[in-house]
């Protein structure tokens, strides 16, 4: 059993990706980096970055628990521990860990900083935006053109294709981004009809992680004017675009179904990413 310390966050759906593809069986505990559950010293022992993804395979090398932490290392020894997703042999092994640093050390990053700067930084810095955006339109140039030589980073569907998926998805709510890269949007859609794409994005809105999202939007209600104003910085719309949390008889403010009416569970970044869904502003 694999214990997996989550919050619904791209680098958190690499992993369920992972276990979902794998059909390993793991329990997702939940860390509220809202609440900075991320800081508790019990997390900190095997978490020492204070960042989620982390994992204890208590069933790990030698029969003893092993703990680990950072999304690419975790990916690296879960493909090792069951000899899928990534090949033994060594020039093919290499080429998805050279897709996979690539992801690690560029498009997470360089991706994270732009969403930061557009949608939740307290002031819109011009030159912090185009930066980011301009660095990021370079990386998604650089798997396009990667993607025009090969169906996937690697050649066969790998732990790199996983790293940088959760990452990628987020760009179907830039149709503009989508129109000039057709064969990234051929790989989006590829990995996306997966069987286990389904089940990983649901993992993300387990009893466990949807209660703890719950509890902390009883909290903080999200409703009123700064509420409005802050949904405004951070998706870029217009007042006159957004549904507005709903307030619930319990004086909670919950997320409103999102129009694609898939769910009405907020999951963040392992959403439907529909053009008018305000999920990942919530
Ligand atoms: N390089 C790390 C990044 C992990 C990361 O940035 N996690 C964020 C959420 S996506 C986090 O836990 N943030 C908590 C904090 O900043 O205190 C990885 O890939 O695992």
């Amino acid at each position: 059993m694999i214990d997996l310390y989550y919050w619904p966050t791209p680098n958190g759906h690499k992993i369920t990706i992972f276990l979902e593809e794998a059909g390993l069986e793991y329990k997702i505990v939940p860390v509220n980096i809202r609440k900075g559950e991320q800081f508790a010293p019990e997390f900190l022992k095997f978490s020492p970055n204070n960042r989620m993804p982390a994992i204890i395979d208590h069933d790990g090398p030698g029969g003893k628990p092993l703990a680990l932490f950072e999304s690419g290392a975790i990916l690296l020894y879960l493909a090792e521990k069951t000899g899928k997703f990534m090949s033994s042999e060594t020039r093919a092994r290499y080429n998805v860990v050279q897709w996979l640093m690539f992801q690690m050390a560029g498009v997470g990053p360089m991706f994270g900083q732009r969403g930061h700067f557009l949608r939740a930084a307290p002031e819109k810095i011009p030159y912090a935006i185009e930066r980011y955006t301009n660095e990021s339109r370079r990386l998604l140039n650089v798997i396009e053109n990667r993607l025009k030589e090969s169906p996937y980073l690697a050649d066969d569907y790998s732990i790199a294709d996983m790293a940088t998926y959760p990452w990628g998805v987020g760009t179907r709510r830039e149709p503009e981004e989508l129109e000039s890269r057709p064969n990234f949007k051929r790989w989006l859609d590829a990995i996306g009809e997966r069987p286990a794409g389904r089940p990983a994005r649901r993992a993300a809105r387990r009893p466990s992680a949807v209660d703890t999202v719950r509890h902390q939007a009883i909290r903080a209600p999200l409703t009123g004017r700064s509420a409005r104003r802050r949904l405004i910085l951070r998706t870029g719309r217009p007042a006159s675009a957004l549904v507005m949390p709903v307030a619930t008889s319990a004086g909670a403010s919950m997320c409103p179904p999102p129009p694609c009416g898939r769910s009405n569970a907020c999951a963040c970044c392992a959403c439907c990413h529909s053009k008018d869904c305000i999920c990942c502003a919530c």
